[in-house]
């Protein structure tokens, strides 16, 4: 049997790092790890390929050499999706599609698909492959039940080449101990974290390390710190005992909540197994926007403080931040602003609030006949999927207001300088030089030193950081980048919109 594994194209959105790519010669921010995970699910003697949009091209031959085109997608990346199948319908190949975007909503593609397999592969695929071995494959696989992450496999990443990529990832557990009202993990993956055991873990790491890979690895977790007791007690020893033994090949990122900052020992750990940025949900700045979705770990607290202290612990914090909450008064896009600069987070990525199914909030919203539409998965798009409760005009003009500024080359890189003043990376973390480090520094010159209209500020943060932060100087770089790939995202996409 012959497996063509397809991922759609991802359009260009803050989360893409698409443009800030471009400096490394990266073509893609991660690979698709859902589609390595099922390829290693296929019986062994089925021949696989796999094809990423974002990195290179489908052709006709490839559809027509598979048998079996297995699909992946996030709802962001529909059109693609349906450009997909309808070459697949017109060449006459099967398609069996699975991932977040046909779990959430498979009956769109009816009549394109023959085989749905939804929810967690390593429960519903098993099941698909014994009848389609058996000759009665159905047309919808589903369950709601949870996959022990002990039996998930590990991803076959001999189907990717690894430098189209900036960044390799892993995932370690699924679930989250808590249950925003705007969140759906909650609903997919439950409250309790699975965690895959250490010995897995260390197999990726080795995986990964064995393609040749230095540099950034993504802990794609919903909630990296679901369980403080087995990361305090095996998993971040384990991690740091490989990471001193493989001479520190890699810098991790990962997805956590703010209570992260109340535990020193945990911070102090995770720097030293090698993670340098955590991404946090903020939400919002605003004490009863964050009681009406249920942020317990950001309420009652001091969030600047609690972020200071994670960069100080040398941990650099990205954040996410939603406006358009009930209980959003009307000065709260000035109040997103003056907490953004305040906190120093550079990688600010502030969306509107978007009503996903299987939602608390999905459902509130219908009970009370607000809900509009389907959502469409990117919360930049400004097409509210709900009737909100401040003006809709006012809301959307204000989100442009808070976008436009955390962005503009005079907040970006004031922020950024505050960020590096503040920032204490761990003294063991290894920059490891290479060319494409090189090459996106002379490109930065070109780019933004030269030709870009911010020319001034980069120059600024570069005679700064080279006089007073010397070793943040990759940083600054880097940060110029995404800085640039921002301000063209909101110019592309928010501000036509
Ligand atoms: C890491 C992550 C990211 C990363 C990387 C994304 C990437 N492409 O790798 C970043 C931070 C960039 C990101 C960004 C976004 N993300 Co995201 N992200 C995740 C997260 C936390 C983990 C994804 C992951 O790698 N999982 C590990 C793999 C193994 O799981 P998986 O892909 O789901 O695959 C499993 C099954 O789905 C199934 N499966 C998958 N594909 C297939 C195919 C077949 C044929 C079969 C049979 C089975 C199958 O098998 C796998 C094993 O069980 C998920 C939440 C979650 N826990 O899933 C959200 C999630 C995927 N993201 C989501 C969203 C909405 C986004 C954004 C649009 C957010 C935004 N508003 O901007 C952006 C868009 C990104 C872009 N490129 O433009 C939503 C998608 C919702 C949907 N229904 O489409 C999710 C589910 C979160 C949520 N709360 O709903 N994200
Ligand atoms: S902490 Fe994050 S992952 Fe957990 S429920 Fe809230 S938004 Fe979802």
């Amino acid at each position: 049997m012959k497996i063509l594994l397809v991922y759609p194209e991802c359009p260009p959105t803050f989360w893409s790092f698409k443009y800030a790519l471009k400096f490394i010669a990266r073509k893609a921010a991660y690979p698709p790890l859902g589609l390595m995970t099922v390829a290693a699910m296929l019986p062994s003697g089925w021949e696989r390929k796999l094809v990423d949009l974002n990195v290179g091209k489908l052709r006709d031959r490839d559809i027509l050499w598979a048998d079996y085109v297995f699909i992946s997608a996030m709802m962001v990346q529909d059109v693609s999706v349906k450009e997909v199948l309808c070459r697949c319908k017109k060449l006459g190949r099967r398609v069996v599609a699975g991932g977040p975007l046909f779990t959430a909503g498979y009956a769109e593609y009816e009549g394109l698909v023959e085989h749905f397999v939804l929810n967690e592969a390593e429960i519903t695929l098993p099941q698909f492959l014994q009848d389609l071995q058996g000759g009665t494959p159905k047309h919808i696989y589903t369950s709601l039940d949870a996959a022990d992450m002990k039996k998930s496999p590990l991803p076959d990443r001999s189907l990717i080449s690894k430098r189209h990529y900036g960044s390799m990832n892993i995932q370690y557990s699924r679930g989250c101990p808590f249950d925003c009202e705007f969140c759906n993990i909650t609903s997919l993956f439950g409250r309790v974290p699975r965690t895959k055991t250490v010995e897995q873990l260390l197999a990726e790491l080795d995986g990964i390390h064995a393609l040749g890979w230095k540099g950034s690895v993504f802990i794609v977790d919903d909630n990296f710190i679901g369980n403080k007791r087995k990361l305090k007690d095996e998993v971040l020893p384990a991690i740091i005992g490989w990471m001193d033994s493989k001479k520190r090949p890699f810098t991790f990122i990962t997805e956590a909540s703010l209570n992260l900052s109340d535990d020193e020992e945990l911070m102090e750990m995770m720097v030293r197994a090698g993670f340098d940025t955590v991404f946090i949900g903020i939400e919002s700045p605003n004490a009863e926007s964050l009681e009406e979705c249920s942020k317990i770990a950001n309420r009652n607290r001091d969030m600047v403080a609690s972020v200071r202290k994670l960069q100080q612990s040398g941990l650099e914090v990205q954040g996410g931040f939603i406006v358009g909450f009930d209980r959003d008064p009307e000065q709260i896009f000035e109040m997103m602003i003056d907490f953004v600069q305040n906190s120093y987070i550079v990688t600010a990525m502030v969306g509107l609030l978007h009503a996903l199914p299987d939602t608390r909030l999905y459902r509130r919203l219908k009970e009370e006949g607000r809900l509009l539409k389907e959502a469409s998965g990117n919360n930049t798009d400004i097409l509210i999927n709900f009737v909100p409760t401040m003006d809709i005009k006012e809301l959307v003009e204000g989100y442009k207001r808070v976008i436009g500024n955390i962005y503009s080359p005079k907040q970006f890189y004031r922020r950024a300088r505050r960020f590096l003043r503040e920032y204490r990376p761990s003294k063991g973390m290894h920059f490891h030089i290479r060319f494409n480090y090189l090459m996106a520094l002379f490109k930065s010159i070109l780019y933004i030193g030269i030709l870009g209209r911010e020319r001034f500020h980069y120059w600024g943060l570069v005679v700064w950081t080279l006089f007073r932060r010397p070793g943040m100087f990759h940083h600054a770089i880097t940060l110029s980048i995404y800085g640039h790939h921002f301000r063209k995202v909101f110019k592309k996409t928010v501000l036509s919109c």
